[in-house]
């Protein structure tokens, strides 16, 4: 949906036109998965789906929320009583970012806003952060916080560790804040510090395929937690204040210490092998020798299939299928259980992988997927 059918419809809703339009943009990880809780490296893109936001500033204590997307009226609520872990709808990932606003301080006082998104739900592609982050830019201009990107990315973090009780990391409010047309976004989750990093994959003849399984994923459940509380006890019986501080070079030693606590041996030596993948494929886009990231990408969904094993038999799928068919290199992308996968390949074999991929699909019995090709695109800005 348009921007401009999103101001036109709120103010079919509210009987005024909004003060402004924001975006902000879902994203795709290239490489770096599970590493943010880990104050790894991250190496995400914004896709160009978009949520959209047309909002007008309140004085009332009143938050009126509605989205295109969801059956149902407005909602309205109160700022003063929006409480932690109290709302299980998609209210409250803005309603959380209000909540996060005015606890760190931040006066806002109500806001009516009316929401439609393009990121698919469920995908793996950061449906939740494209919401959190378009509500935190608008009230950011809105009430002139002055808050920089980094910082409306930690405070939405929050709205979804705190508010909406689901214990991500950073990375994806990072991603959909601060990635910039053409680029990938190098990021260090430890202090925020990032570089875009240029990636043109049709001027090389290539192409970034997405591949959404359609196998829903949900982050609140379990496994996500429980691989982050193992990261941590990795960290704790390593002496170290997260696996970011593992060096590559110091692996073997430190899963030799860790002597019979398998399951932590296979996360540690996930994220610290992952975190040099993303520093290798930096290096090979800065030396241009983008086509040798491909088998790099693959080797990151090994040691997410087999270490942190949070793949399912549609992701292994894809990147099985892909790879036979010509792919450079595939991976799940995300934080896994489902959603989507990447796949590299060349322009020529686009069909030729896709169609194999369905082929497959069909065979297994699975869902059809839906692929579509993955261009850097802008992170979040004000529309109108
Ligand atoms: C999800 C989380 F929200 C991110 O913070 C990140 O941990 C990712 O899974 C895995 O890399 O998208």
């Amino acid at each position: 949906m348009g921007a401009q059918q999103v101001r036109d419809d709120f103010a079919g809703l509210y009987g005024a036109e909004p003060e402004g339009v924001w975006s902000a943009p879902g994203r795709v990880n290239l490489i770096g998965e599970h590493t943010d809780y880990n104050d790894g490296f991250v190496m995400p893109f914004a896709l160009p789906h978009v949520a959209t936001a047309a909002v007008t500033r309140r004085d009332d204590g009143v938050l009126r929320l509605h989205s295109a997307d969801v059956e149902g009226g407005v909602v309205e609520l109160r700022v003063d009583a929006l409480a932690p872990e109290s709302d299980r709808n998609w209210t409250a990932y803005p309603a959380g970012v209000v909540w996060a606003l005015r606890e760190a301080g931040h006066p806002v006082t109500g806001a009516d806003v009316h929401l439609a998104s393009t990121v698919p739900t469920g995908a793996g592609l950061s449906s939740s952060a494209a919401l959190e982050v378009v509500i935190a830019l608008a009230l950011n201009d809105l009430y002139e916080l002055g808050l920089q990107r980094w910082q409306l990315a930690r405070l939405c973090q929050r709205a979804e560790n705190v508010y909406v009780g689901a214990p991500t990391g950073i990375m994806d409010q990072t991603a959909s804040a601060c990635c910039t047309r053409g680029h990938a976004l190098f990021l260090d989750t430890r202090d925020l510090s990032q570089r875009q990093i240029p990636l043109d994959l049709a001027a090389e003849g290539m192409r970034l395929l997405v591949v959404d399984t359609q196998v829903k994923h949900a982050h609140s459940d379990g496994e996500y937690g429980k691989r982050r509380a193992g990261c941590e006890k990795g960290a704790a019986l390593l002496g170290v204040d997260a696996l970011r501080d593992i060096p590559y070079d110091g692996l073997d030693a430190a899963l030799a210490r860790l002597g019979d606590e398998d399951e932590v041996v296979r996360l540690v030596r996930h994220v610290v092998t992952e975190d040099q993948r993303v520093e290798h494929v930096v290096a090979l886009l800065e030396s241009g020798e983008t086509r040798a990231i491909g088998p790099v990408l693959t080797a990151g969904h090994a040691s997410l299939r087999d270490d942190f094993r949070i793949s399912c038999p549609e992701l292994d799928l894809v990147v099985d299928t892909a790879l036979a068919s010509g792919a450079l290199g595939a991976r799940m992308t995300g934080g896994g259980f489902g959603g989507s996968a990447i796949v590299l390949a060349e322009a020529a074999d686009v069909e030729t992988v896709t169609k194999a991929v369905e082929s497959a699909f069909a065979a297994a019995g699975f869902t059809a997927p839906r692929t579509f090709e993955a261009v850097p695109s802008a992170g979040a800005l004000r529309v109108s």
